[in-house]
């Protein structure tokens, strides 16, 4: 009798019990062909639904993964989103003016300052934005500025900013650090997400007007305005028909928030393009609504048309212009 390996013998006697609980089990003649495993029809079910169920497990957590590295779903406007790597921005444009610009402001923190600013707008719906939401970032960033040394402006951005430049002691909005800080970005949040919507924020006309950013801004301007002495200058466009816009930024929160007791005089220099044909623009009737208005308030109001300081500026930008020839 041929045995085979492992001590068994093919239709062998039942051999004496030994130690090896496996030496006295039968073994039964295998089915036609090799399987891998003799077991049961049940135990094969229940092999499957735990494989089906891992499989189903794997599957969720594998969605469950992508879902949350997918960008929040932010709700669409019709603006564009917020600045790409904006708090990075901030907080750069903070250091490098409180350590460069205005060194005298050096011990200002930058770092609370930029979560102060972010706090302002995250988690909270973009057009219900209120002045409150910037208090603290308002109570972070106060600045002195000199008596006679506030410069506002209407449709001159580019003039007025360059002008500054070349006059250090004058200060406009975007000359405080706020005003640095932010100065061309867009930003805005949402209720339903800690998350920036770098996608799309409120546009002032088609969405609504109460957003972050408009906000913002009057809220700075208002502080800006209320917090200067002296005498005021306003740089204005003598080339648009309303060189005195009431709907402005200027024309509705600033003139509106200058102290009578601090500020006795507002100066306006009204420039026109210089490939214009010169004109008494002091004279155009929005200037004198906003004379009436100053009036109105006891401040006292002048006007000078192509101040000759801003004119040479311009000519410095145009100086084969005949109008350049006469000012030099
Ligand atoms: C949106 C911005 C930006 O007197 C000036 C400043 O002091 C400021 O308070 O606003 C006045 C200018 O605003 P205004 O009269 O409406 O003229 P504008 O030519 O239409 O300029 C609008 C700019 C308002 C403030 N602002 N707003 N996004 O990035 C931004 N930067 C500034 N300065």
């Amino acid at each position: 009798m041929q045995s085979v390996p492992g001590g068994l013998s093919r239709n062998s006697a039942p051999q004496t019990p030994t130690a090896d609980p496996m030496a006295d089990h039968r073994f039964s003649a295998v089915s036609r062909g090799k399987s891998c495993c003799n077991i049961s029809k049940k135990a094969q079910i229940c092999l499957c639904l735990v494989f089906g169920l891992l499989v189903v497990v794997i599957i969720a957590v594998v969605v469950g993964i992508l879902m949350w590295h997918q960008p929040p779903k932010h709700k669409e406007w019709k603006g564009a989103g917020t600045t790409a790597h904006f708090y990075e921005i901030i907080l750069g444009r903070c250091y490098t003016y409180t350590q460069i610009v205005r060194p005298e402001l050096g011990h200002k923190d930058c770092s609370k300052i930029g979560k102060a600013f972010t706090n302002a707008f995250l988690s909270k719906d973009p057009c219900s934005s209120t002045e409150q939401d910037y208090q603290p970032l308002m109570e972070l960033t106060n600045q002195t500025v000199p008596c006679n040394k506030t410069l506002l402006w209407s449709k001159t951005r580019d003039l007025v900013h360059d002008y500054a430049w070349v006059q250090p002691d004058l200060f406009t909005l975007e000359d405080t650090l706020l005003g640095y800080m932010a100065d061309g970005l867009t930003w805005c949040g949402d209720p339903g997400s800690n998350e920036m919507n770098y996608q799309s924020c409120p546009d002032w006309r088609k969405d609504c007007s109460n957003n972050s950013v408009s906000i913002f801004w009057n809220t700075v301007s208002k502080r800006f305005a209320g917090d200067a002495c002296g005498v005021v200058h306003v740089l204005l466009n003598g080339s648009i028909r309303n060189t005195f816009d009431e709907k402005s930024t200027f024309g509705r929160v600033e003139v509106f928030n200058l102290h009578p007791e601090k500020v006795h005089m507002l100066q306006a220099w009204v420039v026109q393009d210089i490939r214009t044909i010169s004109s008494n623009s002091c004279s155009n009737s929005s200037i004198k609504d906003l004379e009436a208005i100053l009036s109105k308030r006891n401040i006292t109001f002048t006007c000078q048309d192509n101040y000759r300081p801003i004119r040479l500026l311009q000519c410095v930008k145009d100086p084969e212009h005949s109008s350049c020839r006469s000012e030099i």
